[in-house]
């Protein structure tokens, strides 16, 4: 079972992640995880903090002569901004961040022991539990990639089929992420603004997995249902509010007659679609096409003019604190999903095919592929 914990704080020592369950003879290295943790930290309207840090992973455990061995992978990614004990107390909560409810659940006066684990700091973890579930997935030929969609109300005119059938990942070193150059332009114009009236923006970001094979997931038990896992692991990334998985909310409007993505079937294709509404998951289990997911961001909380507030030790109003923060951080939060769904199809898959080594895990899965493969049920 794939099994992950993750430590740190924005300001601590370091950023600390234990990945266990992943096969023995994955090929990894560092720069398997620099690589993402680069991506991350990229996009038009990130704050300051991005220029301090540099991020980069140090493997500490459980890989040997650059393959994994099947104990658990202890990946440390140092923060540069280390200033945890410096630090003035905070006592006015931001809206819209953990402040309040964490001050009160904790019990803590000084919210700075809620920001510092309650910060998009963490997600340097997710990226390299991700990076090295990317890893597994490219030896399934799985594939995961993901676009900005919209910013503010300035939304891409790209569709995924588009995207899916797209050759190249063009879009990759752009400024936003995002496949619409015209879009991406008015994108930008809107974050300048945002910044200048000290304002925060969010927005949505696609996310495609390609190559799954059918029957990942499971209907027989509701956490076994991989929709629901993904949804769940994506809504715990902080920040986002929304997530749809294929039409999603348009299927609501949508008859059943339009909406169900018809079976075909040819001895050379085996089953195959023309349509794909369900966003590659049917009955909480993999069908075989790509899965399609969106997800909103909210604009993040510290504004550098700040909303109306309250000191949570006098009880008196106040401004909420004017921090370092990224005006927009949707591109890092595609980056981030991408991790976070990496995660949940490489847990699924090891689910299926077994995960102590990776030539039993690739055995099996031949096996499963061979007989599912163009191939009626018998
Ligand atoms: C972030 C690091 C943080 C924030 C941001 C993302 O660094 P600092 O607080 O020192 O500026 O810039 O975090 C948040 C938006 C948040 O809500 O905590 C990062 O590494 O991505």
């Amino acid at each position: 079972m794939l099994k992950i914990t993750y430590a740190g704080e924005s300001h601590g020592r370091a950023i600390v992640t234990i990945i266990s369950g992943i096969p023995a003879g994955l090929e990894l290295t560092a720069g398997d995880i620099d690589k993402e943790l680069w991506r991350r930290q990229q996009g038009y309207g990130r704050g300051k903090r991005m220029n301090i840090e540099q991020d980069r992973a140090e493997i500490l455990s459980g890989v040997l002569d650059k393959k994994t061995i099947g104990s658990p992978i202890a990946v440390e990614v140092k923060n540069r901004d280390f200033s945890i004990d410096n630090q003035p107390p905070i006592t006015v909560a931001r809206p819209g961040h953990a402040d309040l409810s964490g001050a009160l659940k904790y019990n803590q006066k000084n919210i700075r022991s809620i920001l510092e684990r309650a910060s998009a700091r963490t997600t340097v973890g997710y990226v390299c539990a991700g990076a090295v579930a990317k890893k597994l997935l490219t030896e399934f030929a799985i594939e995961i990639f993901s676009y900005v969609e919209q910013i503010g109300k300035v939304k891409a005119r790209v569709s995924p089929d588009k995207i899916i059938s797209a050759k190249k990942n063009f879009w990759e070193n752009t400024e936003l992420r995002c496949p619409d150059k015209i879009a991406t332009a008015e994108m930008m114009k809107l974050i300048d603004r945002a910044k200048d009236n000290g304002d925060t923006l969010g927005g949505t970001f696609r996310l495609i997995a390609r190559g799954l094979c059918p029957g990942l997931g499971s209907y027989v038990r509701p956490n076994e249902r991989l929709d629901g896992r993904i949804a769940g692991a994506l809504m715990a990334i902080p920040a986002i509010k929304g997530v749809e998985i294929g039409a999603g909310f348009k299927s609501a409007e949508i008859s059943g007659k339009n909406f169900h993505d018809e079976i075909f079937y040819s001895p050379g294709k085996g089953f195959y679609r023309l349509q794909n509404n369900a966003g590659g998951l049917e009955g909480g289990i993999s069908n075989g096409e790509p899965l399609i997911i969106r997800a909103a961001m909210k604009p993040i909380p510290t504004l550098a003019k700040p909303l109306h507030s309250v000191d949570i030790v006098t009880g008196k109003a106040a401004r909420a604190p004017v921090l370092r923060a990224d005006v927009c951080a949707v591109s890092a939060a595609a980056v981030i999903a991408e991790s976070v769904l990496a995660i949940e199809i490489a847990g699924a898959l090891i689910e299926k095919f077994g995960g102590d080594n990776l030539s039993d895990m690739k055995k099996n899965y031949d096996y499963y592929r061979k007989r599912i493969n163009n191939k009626k049920v018998r």
